[in-house]
């Protein structure tokens, strides 16, 4: 794969809420990954930043607006279809408004010892942790649909 010459197709975010030792996921119910569990997020809409497109994202799929926003790195997605993701990843430190479940996601808490990777995209595993733990990174993976093909993570403080 040739990554220093690659342009993604997409540009998405990801919205960690991170609040007394637990983490806000939610149950995907559709799109790309529907059933698993992942952070909130979504595509960026055009003229729209990835931090505001996280917020978006968030508000829309389990109703609460995540605040204090940290940037905390890109994950960069190749599949073998032809499809390709740069996902901006940030974490919240707060949220306001009440949670809700809507067609697009079920919310969930979880302890950040305690991360469902089991049930989450393959890569993750090699990420999160580090992330929930207040770390930054920079990852790469090939994707043939779900099955993780290759990965290059690189974790900083
Ligand atoms: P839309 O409303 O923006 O059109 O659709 P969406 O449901 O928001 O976007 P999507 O294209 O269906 O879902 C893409 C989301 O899934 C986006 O937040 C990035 C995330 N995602 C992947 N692959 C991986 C992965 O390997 N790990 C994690 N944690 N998230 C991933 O696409």
């Amino acid at each position: 794969m040739d990554w220093q010459n690659w342009q993604p197709r997409q540009l998405a975010n990801l919205c960690f809420i991170v609040k007394d030792g637990r983490v806000l996921l939610i149950r995907k119910k559709r799109g790309l990954g529907a059933g698993k569990i992942n952070g909130p997020g979504g595509k960026l809409e055009s003229g729209e930043t990835a931090h505001d497109a996280a917020v978006r994202e968030t508000q829309e799929e389990i109703g609460v607006t995540p605040l204090l926003l940290e940037d905390r790195g890109v994950v960069r997605f190749q599949f073998t279809d032809g499809y390709s993701l740069h996902c901006a990843v940030f974490v919240a430190r707060d949220f306001t408004g009440d949670m809700i479940e809507t067609d697009e996601a079920l919310p969930m808490w979880f302890p950040v010892d305690g991360v469902p990777f089991h049930e989450m995209w393959e890569d993750d595993q090699h990420w999160l942790p580090h992330v929930l733990a207040g770390g930054s990174f920079q990852g790469w993976f090939e994707f043939d649909g779900e099955k993780m093909l290759s990965k290059r993570v690189e974790l900083s403080a």
